[in-house]
This record gives C-alpha cells, sequence and structure tokens, in this order.
C-alpha cells in the first residue's frame, strides 16, 4: 500500500512527516512525503532554523510524484500542520488530482489549530481555512477535542454533545472523525477520553492520562489511525491500535527522559500493537 504525506520535516527529532513516515512504513506501507518545511528541530524549543518550501516548489514536487505514476497508486493523501494558506491550496489541488485519478483514494485531514490552554497557534485565517475547504474536501479527519469545538461551532462537555458536534462536521463531509484528548464531565480524573465515529457507530477508548504530551504526538495518531483504518477497514479496530500505539510511545518516551517521542525505541509496538484498551461503543 502507499500514501502520500504532505507535512513539515525536522533533522533532529520527531514531528510531522519526521513523526509519521516510520510508523507507516513499521507498518508495512510506503509513504511518499512531501515536506513542507525542512527545519532543524519542532518548534516547540522555541528556536529552530531552516526553510520553508515555497507553495511553487511544493507543487513540483508533487507534479514529479504524479509524472511517475505515482500519485495515481496511492491509497490515501495525508496532511497535517499546515503553515500558510498556500500550503493549503497545494493540498486541496493534490486530493483533488489523487481522487481524479482514483476516485477509491482517501484524503485524511489532521486539523492542527490549537489546543485546550494554549488557544489556536497557527496563523490567522489558517482556522477559518480549514472549516470551510479543507475538512469538507476530507474523508478522514483527527481534530482534538478543542479543535473539533471549533469546527463545529460549539463547546461540548458531555459524550452526547460531543456526538452531536462529530455528527455535524461528518454532515459537511468526513465520514469518520477521530477526536482526541477527550475530556467530558463523564471523563473521571486522571484520564482521557478518544472518540471515533464511522458510518457503522461510535467507539471511546479511555487511557490514564500521563504526565506528558510531547509535541508530534498527534502526528503520530493521525497517521497511524489512518493505517490501521485502511488496513482494516473498521474504525473500532483502528482505534484500539491507535491508543495502544501511542500509550506504548508515551511509556518509552518517560522511560528515555528525553523530550522527542521514542519512535525507534517503541518499534516493535507501533507494529504489532498489544491491545491494552477495549473499545466501547457508544
Ligand atoms: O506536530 C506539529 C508540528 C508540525 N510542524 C512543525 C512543528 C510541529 C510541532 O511542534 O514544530 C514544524
Amino acid at each position: 500500500m502507499e500514501l502520500l504525506t504532505i507535512q513539515s520535516s525536522v533533522a533532529f527529532g520527531h514531528v510531522g512527516n519526521s513523526a509519521a513516515v516510520f510508523p507507516l512504513q513499521r507498518l508495512g506501507i510506503e509513504a511518499w512525503a512531501v515536506n513542507t518545511v525542512h527545519f532543524s528541530n519542532h518548534t516547540g524549543y522555541g528556536e529552530w532554523r531552516g526553510p520553508l518550501l515555497s507553495a511553487d516548489d511544493l507543487r513540483e514536487v508533487v507534479r514529479g510524484v504524479e509524472e511517475r505514476g505515482a500519485l495515481a497508486r496511492v491509497a490515501a493523501v495525508l496532511s497535517g500542520y499546515q503553515g500558510g494558506e498556500e500550503v493549503g491550496d497545494v493540498v486541496l489541488e493534490t486530493v483533488a488530482r489523487a481522487k481524479a485519478l482514483n476516485p477509491d483514494a482517501v484524503y485524511c485531514c489532521d486539523p492542527v489549530m490549537g489546543d485546550v490552554g494554549r488557544g489556536m497557534f497557527v496563523r490567522p485565517g489558517i482556522p477559518e481555512l480549514m472549516r470551510d475547504r479543507v475538512v469538507p474536501a476530507a474523508d478522514v479527519i483527527t481534530p482534538n477535542h478543542f479543535e473539533l469545538d471549533f469546527l463545529a461551532g460549539t463547546t461540548t462537555r458531555t459524550t452526547a454533545e460531543l456526538l452531536a458536534a462529530v455528527d455535524d462536521v461528518r454532515d459537511r463531509g468526513p465520514r469518520t472523525v477521530l477526536v482526541t484528548s477527550v475530556l467530558t464531565e463523564e471523563t473521571p480524573a486522571g484520564h482521557v477520553d478518544v472518540v471515533a465515529v464511522s458510518d457503522v457507530g461510535a467507539w471511546s477508548v479511555r487511557t490514564p492520562l500521563l504526565p506528558i504530551s510531547p509535541n508530534g504526538c498527534g502526528d503520530v495518531t493521525a497517521a497511524v489511525f489512518l493505517a490501521h483504518l485502511l488496513r482494516t477497514g473498521d474504525a473500532a479496530t483502528a482505534l484500539q491500535r491507535v491508543t495502544s500505539t501511542v500509550f506504548g510511545i508515551l511509556e518509552e518516551t518517560i522511560a528515555s527522559g528525553t523530550r522527542e517521542i521514542q519512535l525507534v525505541a517503541a518499534q516493535d509496538v507501533i507494529a504489532d500493537p498489544p491491545t491494552r484498551f477495549g473499545a466501547t461503543r457508544l
């Protein structure tokens, strides 16, 4: 299986494509990386070096991939953090081309915009671009709870409210939605929920809340959820596997005492995740 992933790359550490590609490969998927930036390290350090690619440079790279015949073969296009609106345009053009060449191609969008506590951290205009143009073009989205609320234009405090917001967004395009970092009135202290909704139902997995939330975790989550969804066609199975995988990566990261997610150390968990958490039907 082949997949095109349009995200940041960093030389040191793991975010964007530098977080998504290795897990995809470890799951047996050929991941063609189109890099939107080539930074030394992720922006969480406050300082970084390296270039952003222009929209025209990105277009050229995608064009070359298409000319080799590879765009026609991809099962999915995956996108994450989008630095500027022009990158959003290239992503949408690429998705349109991939779908024209192969109507079964899936577009999975991680609508990176913000988080509880931090608020919106992307450039002004990006949240509206995500809500009004990018998300409606997607088949699968992986917002966190904060991003889901923005997409639906509401504040959700209960599971019922959350599911209503998900259905509101699903009516606008993406049939499969993974909501991460869900905290409702029903979530016990020290825990966090992850919810997956598809045409055939809604499921939730509850995990203990770990004391770290490293950069790149969301990028791994979107890539690994998409991989298992493509493999099994089943959102509940993909939900169980992604939560066990990410929990295992976080455990390795805590044990290592480093700031970067420990993908290589956790590679066996990534390739063959033990079922640590069961999914409950909602
Ligand atoms: O994880 C999203 C992300 C993407 N791209 C760059 C980043 C980050 C998070 O820190 O720094 C460059």
